[in-house]
């Protein structure tokens, strides 16, 4: 979308403008603007055509880049914003392109959304949020547990008052309302000696959802709206999340939060099992650098790796 566009969608937006007069403000000739306001229909803007003009009824609900600058308020991150209608995976894009601090590499639909562990994240178009903020600072190595708790703790802080149900933390970065998945975290990290340099934090949250789009995971996996019954604005989510995850970036020094994350971790106080390691026990809570604390047979054991799943037994 050029100025040129961006001119005429302002014009339209709460008044019925002639083609002619169209014409004249953006130098550019009837039919141009006739094939402009297609070009915008096909981007998702609803638009009425009358014999006095066109008149804007409803922005596009797609991500792009316009809507997103307008509604946006934090001072880094997104400022730098690219947007894909489709794209592989906007952690392979982030991580094989220098991209400055704070950039958001968002996409309406990825073809191999990536999961931990090399599996697969479905990401239905226009459904949910897919996307990637690239962090550029450095973090001592012994903050990674906590860094990565962030992410999803600053995403339920953004949403949570859009909801009835609760949301909950399953350790280490999963968000679950109603025992279900509905928010998935990949951090991936460039680690220099001691010091974490580069973040890419691929986040996927399900929010218009249906739930055959989910397929075999349909009894694992859920959406905002399935769980809420209601459609949800993505833009006006997205932003409020972008906004949170840089205020809590921000205050990530003086932010308590393991006691925060704690106060909503599930299945906190039952009996799980951490696969892979073979331990089993009662889930106790955090220490302060984001470990899961099990108290097993043995006594309280703290696991760090943040590559475990809990399950129930
Ligand atoms: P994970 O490994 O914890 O979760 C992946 C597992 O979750 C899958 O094996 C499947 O069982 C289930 N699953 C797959 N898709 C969904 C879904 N849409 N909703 C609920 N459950 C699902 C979590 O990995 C990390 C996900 C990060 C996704 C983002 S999207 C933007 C960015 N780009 C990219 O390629 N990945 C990240």
């Amino acid at each position: 979308m050029d100025r040129t566009d961006q001119i005429i969608l302002e014009q339209i937006e709460d008044k019925t403008v002639s083609g002619e007069k169209l014409s004249k403000l953006t130098g550019i000739s009837r039919v141009a603007v006739w094939k402009r306001i297609k070009k915008l229909e096909d981007l998702g803007y609803r638009i009425k055509h009358s014999s006095e003009g066109y008149r804007l009824i409803e922005r596009t609900p797609y991500l792009l880049p316009v809507e997103i600058k307008r509604a946006l308020k934090t001072g880094y991150i997104g400022k730098n914003y690219i947007f894909f209608d489709q794209i592989d995976s906007t952690n392979m894009y982030a991580k094989s392109n220098d991209l400055p601090d704070g950039t958001v590499v968002l996409a309406e639909n990825q073809t191999k959304g990536k999961g931990r562990k090399g599996r697969r994240w479905i990401s239905s178009k226009g459904k949910g949020l897919y996307f990637s903020i690239v962090i550029k600072r450095n973090y001592p190595l012994n903050d990674l547990m906590k860094l990565s708790l962030l992410f999803p703790y600053a995403v339920k802080e953004a949403i949570k008052d859009y909801l009835e149900n609760q949301i909950k933390i399953k350790w280490p970065n999963d968000l679950y309302i109603n025992n279900r998945k509905f928010a998935g975290f990949l951090i991936e990290t460039e680690i220099e000696g001691n010091e974490i340099n580069r973040i890419i934090a691929g986040i996927g949250i399900n929010i218009n959802n249906e739930p055959e789009e989910f397929g075999d995971i349909k009894d694992t996996a859920t959406s905002l709206k399935i769980e809420e019954g209601k459609t949800f604005c993505r833009k006006e989510l997205f932003c409020r999340v972008l906004e949170t995850i840089e205020k809590s970036l921000d205050k990530f020094s003086s932010l308590d939060l393991t006691d925060e994350i704690e106060k909503d971790l599930l299945w906190k106080g039952e009996n799980i099992r951490i696969l892979d390691e073979g331990i089993e026990g009662r889930l106790i809570g955090l220490d302060r650098s984001g470990g899961l604390k099990v108290l097993t047979e043995k006594g309280v054991l703290t696991v760090y790796s943040g590559d475990i799943s809990v399950r129930k037994i």
